[in-house]
């Protein structure tokens, strides 16, 4: 594909990515598809439309006309706080077109994430679904910084889809290189606030070619559904990425996902390739036990976001007949690189190198670990972020040399099979989502009953981990009536009324201390059991 800025040599294990010196992405992704006659070809499909690749090409350009006539400029970020639609597609891939950096972010944040975002990128605009309104206004008020314009996807007079029309559907592609900054992804830290990951032009050709045509196998025919949603790096690369690469078609919900509207989904549009996380997987096999939906379209489904029970594996497979193929990512790495495939699964573990990438796994003295032994992996690869916006203590730490420090631990086995170990950091993965136990914490020490508090990860009856509150009360007297019965009902209120909705204790027990270092810092590993 020569005149589309991309070079694909066959390789001895991966293929070589080979980009043009004049690029830009949306080239190959968008326009593409009319030069090689998939124009008629349905590229999205929700519940309400079907967006072919043609219109989807014309509405690109107008989305980059729309944004350059609100006079953004080169290099300038556009907040989208978009759900999961076609217009989501259009800011993205018409951002990038016009040279303008999108940074699409979690739908599920309260106002005070918002505000801070919208102050920390600097940002030229923000767009936003109006279901997002109650969260996004406030957020806009709170921020010293105010983002020239801002406007919602549908709704209004003068929303983003009713000026799209009027807006030129003529536009060339700002080129740059495949090292230019290309869009961002904020992604949560333990300590401390979100941090926007800076990704490249090439990065999402490297990740669609390496993980989503040689290890996924994904292909022109295949039909896409995400139950993670495009926000989420997995679900961007599942849902957008994966499907514009290969010419294949998208399916979109902006329903929360859940057991009934995922069997509803495959059975209505027949995906050929399914994408959830192991929390929802748990829940549908749940479901299965009174339901048998028709799942008969799908090859093959993947998990990723936190480690997949090999029970879950099991059950699944049992069940419907499916494989799940676990896969580790990140929001910096863009997407999968390491990972299980159809002919060679081992449960429980994370899989084999997605080709094109390379990991190290460093013991406490910075030296590779022998086999079985676990240690820090880090990672090498050409969709990493370059750095984080505005912060370069934090990517001194992380981003070294070429190298990503993916701060998790793990093992690899003499066959080459890699096995998690979990976080080297607190933080928990809750239904594939981050959850900074500090966050929590904070919040439950809002409350007046509150002295201190300690969250830590527990497995649930799946093996997947929930957070788990240890409180220290001001005064134990509040409790004494019923057993802490209401203070539990008041706090799990206090969180949900605060914080992201995954974000709340599962289980709160009352204790007289926390155990503490010396120095007075939690030792959270005594807590977990
Ligand atoms: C953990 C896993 C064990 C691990 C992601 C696929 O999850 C994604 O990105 P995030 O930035 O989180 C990254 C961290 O999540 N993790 C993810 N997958 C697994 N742990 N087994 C797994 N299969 O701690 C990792 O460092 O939210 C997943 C594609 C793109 C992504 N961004």
């Amino acid at each position: 594909m020569d005149k589309f800025g991309v070079t694909i040599r066959p390789g001895k294990e991966a293929s070589d990515v080979v980009l043009a010196e004049a690029f830009n992405v949306a080239v190959p992704f968008i326009d593409r598809h009319l030069a090689e006659g998939r124009g008629a070809k349905i590229a999205i499909r929700t519940v309400r439309e079907e967006i072919s690749y043609a219109q989807l090409a014309v509405n690109v350009n107008r989305a980059g006309n729309l944004l350059l006539g609100l006079g953004l400029k080169r290099g300038e970020r556009v907040l989208m706080v978009v759900k999961d639609c076609p217009a989501f597609f259009y800011v993205f891939w018409g951002a990038i077109k016009a040279g303008i950096v999108p940074v699409p972010l979690n739908t599920l944040l309260r106002s005070a994430d918002y505000a801070y975002i919208i102050d920390n990128s600097a940002c030229a605009a923000l767009i936003y679904s109006p279901e997002y309104a109650p969260e996004i206004e406030p957020a806009l008020q709170q921020s010293p910084h105010k983002p020239r314009s801002v406007l919602r996807t549908e709704g209004t007079a003068d929303s983003f889809d009713a000026v799209l029309a009027k807006a030129s559907s003529d536009l060339q592609p700002v080129m740059s290189t495949p090292e230019s900054d290309c869009f961002w992804l904020y992604s949560s830290g333990s300590t401390g606030r979100p941090k926007g990951a800076v990704h490249l032009q090439r990065d999402m050709v490297f990740t669609s070619q390496h993980y989503g045509v040689e290890t996924l196998g994904a292909r022109e025919s295949d039909v896409f559904f995400s139950a993670a949603k495009l926000f989420f790096a997995y679900g961007h690369g599942n849902a957008m990425t994966f499907p514009l690469w290969v010419g294949g078609t998208a399916i979109l919900s902006d329903e929360r996902p859940a057991p009934p509207m995922t069997f509803g989904l495959i059975e209505k549009f027949r995906p050929t390739l399914y994408f959830g996380v192991p929390t929802l997987y748990a829940a549908q096999l749940q479901a299965l036990e009174t339901s048998k939906p028709d799942l008969s379209s799908v090859r093959a489904c993947v998990s990723a976001g936190e480690a997949l029970p090999a029970d879950i594996f099991r059950r699944w497979k049992e069940k419907t007949g499916l494989t799940i193929l676990d896969g580790i990512g990140s929001t910096e790495a863009l997407h999968i690189f390491i990972s299980n495939r159809l002919d060679d699964v081992k449960p429980g573990a994370s899989g084999r190198m997605v080709p094109g990438y390379e990991a190290r796994i460093l013991d406490e003295h910075g030296e590779q670990a022998p086999d079985d032994e676990p240690g820090k992996l880090w990672i090498k690869g050409n969709s990493t972020a370059k750095y984080y916006w505005n912060n370069p203590a934090k990517t001194a730490e992380t981003m070294v040399e070429g190298w990503l420090n993916t701060g998790d631990t793990y093992s690899r086995d003499g066959q080459g099979y890699y096995t998690y170990g979990g976080r080297s950091d607190d933080m928990l993965k809750v239904g594939g989502i981050w959850c900074s136990p500090f966050e929590i914490e904070a919040r439950l020490i809002e409350h007046a009953s509150v002295l201190e508090a300690a969250i830590v990860g527990r497995a649930d009856s799946d093996g997947l981990i929930k957070p788990e509150a240890h409180i220290v009360l001001k005064d134990v007297a509040t409790i004494e009536s019923d057993d802490g019965a209401g203070l539990r009902r008041a706090l799990l209120e206090h969180c949900r009324s605060g914080l992201a909705p995954y974000k709340y204790p599962r289980w709160i027990n009352f204790v007289g201390e926390l155990p503490k270092t010396a120095t007075g810092k939690i030792q959270r590993f005594r807590l977990r059991q």
